[in-house]
């Protein structure tokens, strides 16, 4: 196998689901909960913005009582230890990657612990709940609202992900049901510029097929043993 220099490693809930975060659609997970249309697009946020800021106000409270896992951690060491680049996109709101020790993170979809005011676009890090209209902390505006990509809306960072992923020798996708574009779609860009691709998850996403290799399993367990290939000595 040519040398591996650069690594583009994508993730999604299932990285954190061993952590105690549910993911979206597993069932019992948050879209058998809660409605797609009612807490996750800008239409939905317009009709009853109390049920969308309760919504992200009990998931930013789970997040506090949860620890990043052996997944979380491997992938930081990697990106510690490997003499190359890595680096990690999620579809995650959570801050399980900063917590496991990764520094390298963009967060496609946003983050729960940031807020976004509709009044003066400018983002705030945010830990607090928002149901009860807290001000803006920069132009003290009520109209905070959570910094999450909602469907309809133009994930973060593009320009950036789509450099790396044209620039890179191997994407590895983790716990992502491939369902959601544009991350569904990375797959295909990194194959198309000649890049070697690995699935990790649970069970066949809706994308395993497009991945030169996919590997079975609970990310707590596969994570680390391919971090360990990964840094074994060639
Ligand atoms: C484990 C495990 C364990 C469990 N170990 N594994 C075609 C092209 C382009 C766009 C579209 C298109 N068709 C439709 C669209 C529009 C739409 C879309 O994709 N809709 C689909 C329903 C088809 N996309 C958008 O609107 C996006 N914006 C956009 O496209 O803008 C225009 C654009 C065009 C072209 C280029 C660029 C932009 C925005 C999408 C926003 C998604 N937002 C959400 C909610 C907000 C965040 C939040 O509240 O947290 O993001 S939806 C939800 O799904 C969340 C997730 O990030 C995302 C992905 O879910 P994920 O992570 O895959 O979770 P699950 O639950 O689906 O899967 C978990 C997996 O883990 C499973 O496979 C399990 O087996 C596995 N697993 N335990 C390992 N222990």
């Amino acid at each position: 196998m040519a040398e591996i220099k650069r690594i583009v490693i994508l993730t999604g809930a299932g990285i954190s689901a061993e952590s105690g975060i549910d993911t979206f659609r597993a069932a019992g997970g948050l879209w058998e909960q809660h409605r797609i249309e009612d807490v996750a697009t800008p239409e939905g946020f317009a009709s009853n913005p109390d049920l969308v800021l309760g919504f992200y106000d009990m998931r930013r409270a789970a997040l506090a009582r949860a620890e990043p896992n052996p997944a979380h951690t491997a992938l930081a060491r990697l990106e510690h230890e490997f003499r190359g680049e890595v680096l990690l996109v999620t579809q995650n709101v959570d801050d399980l990657h900063e917590r496991g020790g990764a520094a390298r993170v963009l967060h496609m979809h946003g983050e729960l612990k940031s807020a976004l005011c509709t009044s003066c676009e400018i983002r705030s890090r945010w830990d607090a709940a928002m149901q009860q209209r807290p001000p803006c902390p920069v132009c003290r505006a009520p109209t905070l609202r959570p910094d999450i990509v909602w469907f309809g809306e133009m994930p973060y960072q593009m320009g950036r992900i789509y450099a790396a992923l044209e620039a890179c020798d191997l994407f590895v996708s983790i716990g992502t049901s491939g369902a959601v574009y544009p991350a569904a779609g990375f797959v295909q860009e990194a194959r198309a510029s000649g890049a070697r691709t690995l699935e990790l998850n649970l069970e066949p996403s809706e994308g395993s097929r497009l991945f030169h290799e996919s590997r079975l399993g609970p990310a707590g367990t596969l994570v680390p043993a391919w971090v360990e290939e990964m840094l074994r000595p060639r």
